[in-house]
């Protein structure tokens, strides 16, 4: 089996979900080439020599320029904060490496539209860690509604709720627009709008109406932290930074086959500690989702004696059956969420190699779309109107 060189920028919550995915992937699949973990770029202040010991890169680096058109390397896998997707990812196209990058794509549509472009007439493979496809459940979901067991769909009701952003929590680069782009919006129903154009098979066609609120709008400064105090900066000589992104983005859709939906993103919605999943109805049955379940999904198949419909929880971990369980543990022993991200690992190697990944993976290109809603929803929210998605390009 031939090696393929894997560099990663970035560290932190991704950069240790990602290491552990490159880090097992070849362990639990049959993969075409074996990843190399390589190199692993990391600001001073965060220590990428310690950073690659304990994960097991082979070298540490703090000039990420280098680092992507470095003849050695042949994917660049991009974990920084989303102000910093685009500039490592443009780079290593122009180098000719296959890219992956966290989600949200991009802190704005210009800088998404210009790296799907670069990838589109660079002829790279490129993927995007929307890891929610990978789950079992939702990709047997995806499965079932292709091949028509709720029939045609009517209500896509999609919802992605944490808790952690309370007061308590400073001012990290998640709550500036500079830095992030946007809050709970770009960071949650990025993902849940993913999903459901992935699940559904079908493309947002106008967002009806959108509201957008920040709850709390002043933080602790914090220092120390690369990405913390880069924020902090933003604020410097003040003892409370301005928060310049939402807390919640809601929105109304509709979709291309004729569904209506509804999404809803929260980082304050207490009791709800990651709480992603949704519910989309057909004329012939209907699909529950929901993260804190991750190995389930329910089913209500409406095709049935009406005498005996219910709902039905199917237990995603039988081999052959439910997508990815095979490479993992027998019936009902479970997978968590870093396992998401070890099967994407999986299937990226799978599209560089020319061959078909287990569900599909968002490339950049699919990923801009995504973003085209983002940016819909915000303007539906700030301009309080519906927005025709022919107009966000
Ligand atoms: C924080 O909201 C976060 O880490 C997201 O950024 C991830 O994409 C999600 O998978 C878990 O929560």
């Amino acid at each position: 089996m031939s090696n393929i060189n894997v560099a990663m920028i970035g560290q932190g919550f991704m950069g240790r979900s990602h290491s552990n995915a490159w880090g097992q992937v070849a362990k639990f699949f049959q993969c075409p080439s074996k990843p190399v973990m390589h190199t692993v770029f990391g600001q001073e202040a965060e220590n990428p020599q310690a950073f690659a010991d304990n994960w097991g890169w082979q070298n540490a680096a703090t000039d990420w320029e280098s680092v992507v058109k470095s003849p050695d390397i042949d994917i660049v896998d991009i974990v920084t904060p989303n102000f910093m997707h685009a500039p490592p990812a443009k780079a290593a196209i122009a180098a000719g490496k296959h890219v992956a990058c966290e989600k949200p794509i991009a802190g704005t549509l210009a800088e998404a539209r210009e790296m799907a472009e670069a990838a589109n007439k660079a002829g790279v493979k490129t993927a995007v860690w929307f890891c929610y496809r990978r789950v079992p459940a939702v990709a047997l979901a995806y499965q079932m509604v292709k091949d028509g067991l709720i029939g045609d769909i009517l209500h896509v009701r999609a919802q992605y709720l944490q808790d952690w952003a309370d007061e308590s929590v400073p001012l990290v680069w998640r709550f500036k627009k500079e830095l992030a782009g946007s809050g709970a919006h770009g960071d949650l129903n990025a993902h849940i709008i993913d999903m459901t154009r992935f699940v559904t098979g079908q493309e947002i066609t106008e967002i009806s109406g959108a509201i957008s609120e920040t709850f709390i709008k002043k933080r602790k400064l914090m220092t120390g932290v690369a990405s913390g105090s880069i924020a902090g900066g933003l604020d410097a000589g003040k003892d409370m930074g301005d928060v310049t992104v939402d807390d919640t983005v809601l929105f109304l859709a509709r979709f291309s086959g004729g569904a209506v939906a509804s999404f809803e993103a929260a980082r304050q919605a207490t009791g709800n500690q990651n709480r992603n999943g949704f519910e989309i109805n057909g004329t012939k049955g209907s699909l529950k989702f929901d993260f804190e379940r991750m190995n389930e999904l329910e089913y209500y198949d409406a095709t049935r004696p009406r005498a005996v419909q219910g709902w039905t929880n199917i237990m995603c971990t039988h081999a052959g059956d439910h997508p990815y369980v095979a490479n993992w543990w027998p019936d009902a022993h479970l997978i968590g969420y870093e396992h998401c991200f070890t099967n994407e690992a999986y299937d990226f190697l799978c599209q560089i190699a020319g061959q078909t990944p287990t569900v599909p993976i968002p490339t950049f290109e699919d990923a801009y779309q995504t973003q085209r809603v983002l940016e819909a929803a915000s303007l539906s929210a700030a301009e309080k109107h519906a927005i025709n998605m022919d107009d966000v390009k």
